[in-house]
């Protein structure tokens, strides 16, 4: 009975073993890795021919078994996992006796590959189309147990086994050719692939005559390229074989970038001849990482996010930001944002958002993206920040273009959870520091929080209730470091907020003020205590102080 060409939710076995019984002819593309095999399937081609001579040219080695079968299954694994269609392994003697070959076919099935076809030589064989003399042909017998042994072991009944026919390669003749055939077949291979290294296809279609339909029949044209398809698909045979035109089409087009490359010494006249790198990352599924990421990691996922905001001149540093932002002043041989930047990367915060505004120009810092407040002389902090909007899409830490902090002080705002989470210095706060006459002149953000700093208050929860501007204000327990951590919900809330915020509060508002707006709104802001370990560079002296900061 003729079975119909499977869907592709059956099985890969079910699938190959059905394009042998199909009445139409069918086509196994040559892969020698996962991204040759996703080509393969990707052009419609509804199976792979995993070639022995493309895998082994691939690892830069002979044809001659000089790859393990261990290294051949790793490579075959990589093909099955990349593809939905069946691949035929190019299994060539077996790797050994029968006992090697029963076990090849325990692993493939293992893998996922869908069948495997052995070739009646000896161990290790060369490749069909070099030197004749080097194809001496395995015992018939010994061979038909091979295939026995093979048929024997799989546990999926619709693996295949091709039995590979090198007489007439080796020089044999028809009549032993069709001796083996049958020999196999009666040892009960699912089909026979009969192989000719002649220019015309005259001995496999005098084969094929002979041999009628007792089992279906594979070529492999490599030699014979010039015959129209349709002498094979009206002689009768099964399925053919493109056998290595992706890793000859390859090695032609590597040969090709490889010699401009050298001889150019510049990418330029490449660049628009090679896939784009968006390609290769759509080839391997980079989309769908994307969005397993969004389905299985913890909601919010961890904060990968920085934003600093950078677009102030900071006037009171005077000639030291005549052309270039506060951010961008040099402390210990690198500007004041590398500083900040290397902090965040070094607690692995990698996606840095820089919020540039006076002398954006000035601001050529690397690994950071831009946006720009172009209304920074007459705008405020928020202002700023709703310029980052579209980055407050999942959690992210806001920090300020001018103030420096170690990296624990990013760590334990990391580790703590919540939606809004600050970092508060209690040192500021405490009497000694109230007693410095510098507080007083000094312009900071003092935070009120739900209780001082002590050492009950590392396993509490602690609140802040309000930000306050006078230093003498009660409640004071210490001051802001300039430190915000958002999760995704709490950035999402602030977004909606700033796209609220008038044009007049967008002029004026701070960021504490947005802390107060949201401590006003009944939203929990958790206190991450710290003693030291952040500067706010706003005069000389701090730029000074600055550098042994570091
Ligand atoms: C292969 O592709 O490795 C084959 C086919 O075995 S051939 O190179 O034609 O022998
Ligand atoms: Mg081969």
């Amino acid at each position: 009975m003729v079975q119909p060409l499977a869907k592709p939710t059956t099985k890969k076995t079910t699938r190959l073993k059905a394009m042998l019984g199909a009445p139409s002819l069918s086509f196994l593309m040559e892969a020698h890795n996962g991204l040759s095999a996703k080509i393969a399937e990707e052009a419609g081609f509804e199976g792979i021919w995993g070639s022995g001579l493309s895998i082994s040219a691939a690892l830069g080695v002979r044809d001659n078994n000089e790859a393990s079968w261990t290294q051949v299954l790793e490579v075959v694994e990589f093909m099955a996992d990349a593809t939905s269609v069946p691949i035929l392994l190019d299994g060539d003697t077996g790797y050994g006796n029968f006992n090697s070959a029963r076990r090849l076919v325990m692993k493939l099935e293992q893998r996922g590959v869908a069948g495997v076809c052995m070739e009646d030589k000896i161990f290790p064989k060369t490749n069909s189309f070099l030197r004749s003399t080097a194809q001496p042909l395995a015992d018939m017998e010994e061979f038909a147990g091979k295939i026995r042994a093979a048929k024997e072991a799989q546990r999926d009944d619709a693996f295949v086994v091709v039995a590979r026919v090198e007489a007439l390669i080796a020089g044999h003749g028809m009549v032993e050719a069709l001796k083996r055939g049958e020999a196999y077949r009666k040892a009960g291979a699912d089909a026979v692939l009969i192989h000719s290294r002649e220019r015309h296809p005259d001995e496999i279609l005098q084969f094929k005559k002979e041999w009628g339909d007792r089992l279906p029949l594979v070529i492999v044209p490599t030699k014979y390229y010039t015959t129209p398809t349709d002498v094979f698909r009206e002689a009768g045979f099964k399925i053919v074989i493109w056998a290595n035109h992706l890793m000859r089409s390859a090695l032609t087009a590597m040969q090709a970038t490889a010699k401009q490359i050298f001889t150019a010494q510049t990418l330029i006249g490449v660049e628009e001849k090679v896939a784009p790198l968006a390609e290769v990352f759509r080839l391997q599924g980079e989309s769908e990482l994307e969005q397993a990421e969004k389905a299985y990691l913890p909601k919010g996922g961890p904060v990968a996010r920085g934003i600093v905001l950078a677009a102030g001149r900071g006037d009171e540093l005077g000639e030291l930001t005549r052309d270039r932002p506060k951010a961008m002043v040099p402390i210990a041989g690198k500007p004041l944002l590398e500083h900040i930047l290397d902090a965040y990367r070094s607690a692995n915060v990698r996606e840095l958002v820089v919020v540039r505004g006076f002398a954006k120009s000035a601001v050529d810092v690397q690994g950071a993206s831009f946006v720009d407040n172009d209304n920074y002389a007459s705008t405020g902090e928020l202002a700023s920040l709703a310029c980052a909007k579209a980055s407050l899409d999942g959690p992210c830490i806001v920090s300020y273009g001018d103030v420096l902090f170690k990296r624990y002080v990013l760590d334990e705002l990391l580790e703590t959870e919540g939606d809004f989470v600050v970092a508060v210095d209690s040192i500021a706060a405490e009497p000694a520091a109230d007693a410095t006459p510098a507080k007083a002149a000094r312009k900071a953000d003092w935070a009120a929080c739900s209780e001082p700093h002590s050492r009950k208050t590392l396993l509490a929860n602690v609140l802040l209730k309000d930000m306050l501007t006078d230093p003498t204000s009660p409640g004071i327990t210490g001051e802001w470091t300039g430190l915000l951590k958002m999760s995704g919900n709490g950035a999402k809330a602030v977004r909606e907020l700033l796209g609220t915020l008038s044009e007049k509060e967008l002029a004026t508002a701070s960021v504490p003020d947005l802390l107060r707006r949201l401590v006003r709104e009944g939203r929990e802001v958790k206190v991450v205590y710290t003693r030291g370990g952040w500067l706010d560079v706003d005069t000389l002296g701090d730029v000074l102080r600055g550098s042994s900061f570091q």
